[in-house]
């Protein structure tokens, strides 16, 4: 058989068959040998695509909307990650700024917290040019005390009624010498310590505080001065008028004899002071006696020394902050030695 045509298509047995079909354009001719179907062009038959190619195509097609759906989700993911590297870039630049602030030097700390609101408690560098590097690691209060309203004190000295060092008679209150620098950089422990802004920070109020068996108060006095320095080291008596029942408020418990009302800095009898002892750098006198000559009780920072403790049978121990009473007209002696904090701002 050379060639049966069958409804339009011719059914050869192989190659050589199909070249003997007559040369009509568009004729079907389908080969046996190999199972395909082919069209006659103007000069030649072309095979027609068959199932299996079909299916290499349809399955080339499948591979490529897979890498498309790789691709995709590559995409996303690269996109989650840029968006979360933006969240880390945006806390990093947060944490610069606020080591930048805390790396610079300011006047004061009122100063860094009306820089930067919402500043935290903690050291901050304060301008000091008497001081190498012309700075001061300082322990700034950023918020109000009980007692001190509004942030922003800057510390300058913390006493241990307990010990000699910063007694009436010591030379720190009247020269410009740090003690024990390490102390101004921690808050409301028992570190004792004299920073530089002693004598070099300017202030409208002070706020001072006295811890007694972990009882810690505060009272805020105003009074304008250049340096605390500047108020204290000449010996000068400076008065701040606030009020006995306020100097009593630092210490629970606390008590005065019921006259002299002196108060301020450098508080001391009239008379010289090595004659009549009672004095404090700041706070306040009591005096059983209708005058500040005598005085045997005080409460406040900077009292005298227990060698110099030679009236009402006061006993020779260390009390140089807190609250000192003896000869009270209706007993009850009074020795509450305290930790004493002095900010100002
Ligand atoms: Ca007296």
């Amino acid at each position: 058989m050379e060639y049966v045509p069958i409804c339009g298509v011719a059914v050869v047995d192989n190659n050589r068959a199909m070249e003997k079909l007559p040369n009509i354009e568009g004729l079907l001719s389908y080969r046996v040998d190999n199972q395909e179907l082919y069209l006659r062009g103007k000069q030649n038959w072309n095979s027609m695509a068959m199932e299996n190619e079909i299916l290499e195509l349809e399955g080339k097609l499948g591979a490529s909307q897979h890498k498309l759906e790789t691709v995709q989700t590559s995409q996303n993911n690269l996109r989650k990650e840029l968006a979360e590297s933006n969240v880390k870039i945006s806390e990093l630049s947060t944490k610069m700024l606020q080591l930048q602030e805390e790396n610079k030097i300011y006047s004061s700390c009122k100063s860094a917290l009306d820089t930067v609101s919402n500043l935290k408690h903690g050291v901050y560098k304060i301008r000091s040019p008497s001081i190498v590097n012309g700075y001061s690691n300082v322990y700034c209060h950023m918020t109000s005390l009980p007692g001190c309203s509004g942030g922003g004190w800057t510390l300058v000295m913390k006493i241990n009624g307990r010990k000699e060092t910063f007694d009436y008679g010591s030379s720190y209150w009247s020269n410009k010498v740090t003690y024990n620098p390490g102390g101004g950089q921690t808050g409301f422990d028992d570190q004792e310590t004299k920073l530089a802004t002693y004598w070099n920070m300017p202030f409208k109020e002070i706020c001072l505080g006295m811890k007694v068996n972990d009882h810690l108060n505060f009272i805020s006095i105003s009074y304008q001065a250049s340096s605390l320095y500047n108020v204290i080291a000449d010996g000068r008596h400076r008065s701040t008028n606030i009020g006995r029942s306020k100097w009593l408020s630092l210490v629970q418990g606390s008590g005065l004899q019921p006259h002299c009302t002196l108060d301020g800095f450098n508080v001391h009898s009239p008379r010289p002071v090595i004659s009549y002892p009672q004095a404090v750098r700041i706070g306040t006198l009591g005096n059983e006696q209708g005058d500040c000559n005598s005085s045997d009780s005080y409460i406040g920072f900077g009292g005298i020394s227990y060698y110099k403790r030679i009236f009402c049978r006061m006993p020779k121990i260390t009390n140089t902050c807190g609250n000192v009473a003896y000869c009270m007209p209706g007993g009850g002696n009074k020795e509450l030695p305290a930790m004493g904090y002095i900010f100002v701002r």
